[in-house]
């Protein structure tokens, strides 16, 4: 398809949305997500995209005080990841993130679980002000932060554009992955891939 006209191709009103591409959700790291680091070409090559089309970038991270409620320790189903300021916490060495990214800090508070992005943080506002109505969303992991993110996007009005190859699943249970990409298309969420994403497909 022509990509000036692919309604698939980012224009004005269009944000990127990464979501927790942090080491302690790669391979190796505390709570790795298996195959994540698939998700770093795809998302850099639509990171250039963005930022040459000017539009902005906006990247989620795991923040977690040590006496996260959501650690085994404190009875939560994961291990301990994404402590704020350790080197987990750090966005992926390999990924692009432009300098002016805006970032969104969540689940910051001990006792409140936040898979998605809008929960308990400025990012339904910011991106209201910048006059963003559609999102392109990948990052980790599908069946928990990018679908909950993807999930309130949609009760919020946002169109969003699921990057497919951009995104990994923990699939705890065999099949979460396709299942939640399943709940994000019935929410409404069109599935694509960043090929399409940058009219080479
Ligand atoms: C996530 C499990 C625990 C995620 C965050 O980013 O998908 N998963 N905390
Ligand atoms: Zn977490």
């Amino acid at each position: 398809m022509d990509p000036n006209t692919d309604p698939l191709v980012p224009r004005q009103g269009d944000a990127l949305l990464l979501v927790d591409v942090q080491r302690d959700f790669l391979p190796g790291g505390a709570l790795g997500v298996p195959g994540g680091d698939r998700v770093l070409a795809p998302l850099n090559d639509c990171i250039a995209l963005f930022t040459g089309r000017r539009l902005p970038v906006y990247a989620t991270r795991d923040w977690h005080p040590a006496d996260h409620c959501s650690f085994r320790q404190q009875g939560g189903p994961w291990p301990p990841h994404c402590v704020a300021g350790s080197a987990g916490a750090g966005f992926a060495d390999a990924l692009r993130l432009p300098p002016d990214a805006i970032v969104v800090s969540k689940g910051c508070a001990a006792r409140h679980e936040a898979y998605s992005g809008f929960a308990g943080t400025s990012l339904e506002a910011e991106l209201h002000l910048a006059g963003v109505r559609r999102l392109f969303i990948g990052g980790l992991a599908t069946d928990y932060c990018v679908l909950q993110t993807v999930l309130d996007a949609r009760e919020r009005e946002l169109d969003v554009v699921l990057i497919a190859d951009a995104v990994a699943a923990v699939d705890v249970q065999p099949g979460d992955g396709e299942r939640a990409l399943a709940r994000m298309q019935r929410a409404g969420a069109v599935v694509s891939d960043s090929l399409r994403v940058r009219g080479l497909a």
